[in-house]
């Protein structure tokens, strides 16, 4: 009897099919998105190999074969850089990594605004933790000869796609375009990211809590008491969760997003907006929630109505789990007990 192998979806088959759907695609995104997926690839590769960094030279030295080594969020950056810069489809490119955007000079072809933080939770590569890439697209709306702040500086309801990639036990890419959200396992055997999660859906209530409890003496009362609610001090309005916390926003989104669960990270005394980004970090995360049925605030506000009036600006940010994130508003709103 003949075997029939297995339907496996790439993840370039997949953006195709999606793409048919919408009759009025011109298919740029599509090849946008095929272009991040390379330099992803790049990226992979490289922190695949970032434990041979003391046997190969570390940052700044020369490896044996006489290459220096670059730091692998440097590299991180660059390989994003370069998988988006020559392709005529971006008019502006701003990276986390970066002080100042990079506009292109445009043909009509450049539709497109991209953000990256190339290497989050960077910290995390010497203790072998997962770190991941996050990226976000908008419509160019500026009209002049190259692209311009305005177009990085939309808010996040106006993003056309938006996705991550995470380098853990295994490399996966979820990413929306506003039609639910997929994930895809990349194998390495092959090379190609596969169709492993489709239609990514979050659990209404999480099981899990996500919060660097080191700050909880900095936080609002406010704060504190959802956090001591989510410790499931009032189990009457809310059951207790479990901790997890990597330090590695891109870990600790995706654990919540498969599992159910809230991440927070408000402002404190001493960081007011919080410490994650509101163009690079919490809206594409904010529009991957939103895409598989849950929410993000920034305690009481939508993310993705927030309007950004500078590149790296920082945000507080609750995100997660509808009924989780729906719940510390409803506490921070309450006139304190
Ligand atoms: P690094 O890139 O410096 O490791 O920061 C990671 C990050 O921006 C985000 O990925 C984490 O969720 C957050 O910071 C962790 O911050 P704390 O270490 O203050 O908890």
């Amino acid at each position: 009897m003949a075997t029939r192998s297995p339907i496996v979806q790439t993840i370039e088959t997949f953006i195709l099919d999606q793409e048919r759907r919408h009759p009025a695609a011109t298919g740029e995104l599509t090849n946008l998105l095929y272009d991040i997926a390379l330099g992803t690839k790049l990226v992979a590769a490289a922190i695949r190999r970032a434990g041979l960094v003391d046997i190969l030279g570390s940052a700044g030295e020369t490896n044996i074969q006489g290459e220096e080594q670059q730091k692998l969020d440097v590299y991180a950056n660059d390989c994003m850089k370069n998988a988006l810069a020559a392709t005529g489809r971006v008019c502006v490119l701003a990276s986390e990594e970066d002080e100042q955007m990079t506009t292109f000079s445009t043909t009509s072809d450049a539709r497109y605004a991209v953000l990256i933080d190339p290497l989050d939770g960077s910290s995390n590569i010497d203790v072998n933790g997962a770190v991941g890439t996050i990226f976000s697209i908008y419509r160019r709306v500026s009209t002049g000869p190259e692209g311009e702040l305005a177009d990085v500086l939309q808010p996040g309801r106006e993003q056309v796609a938006a996705g991550y990639v995470m380098y853990g036990s295994s490399v996966m890419l979820v990413y929306t375009t506003g039609h639910g959200v997929n994930g895809f396992t990349l194998d390495p055997t092959i090379g190609e990211f596969l169709l492993s999660h489709s239609g990514i859906r979050i659990p209404e209530v999480g099981k899990y809590l996500s919060v660097n409890e080191s700050n909880f003496p900095r936080w609002s009362s406010g704060i504190q008491r959802a956090v001591r609610a989510f410790h499931g001090e009032k189990p009457e309005v809310m059951a207790g969760k479990n901790s997890r916390y990597i330090g590695s926003l891109v870990a600790d989104f995706h654990r919540n997003l498969v599992a159910g669960g809230v991440f927070l990270y408000p402002g404190d005394s001493r960081k007011p907006e919080g410490k994650l980004r509101l163009a690079y970090e919490a809206n594409p995360m904010a529009f991957i929630v939103e895409q598989a049925g849950g929410a993000a605030t920034d305690g009481v506000t939508r993310i993705m109505d927030l309007v950004p009036t500078e590149l790296h600006q920082r945000t507080p940010l609750v995100i997660g789990s509808r009924r989780d994130v729906e719940f510390v508003a409803t506490v921070l709103e309450a006139p304190a007990s």
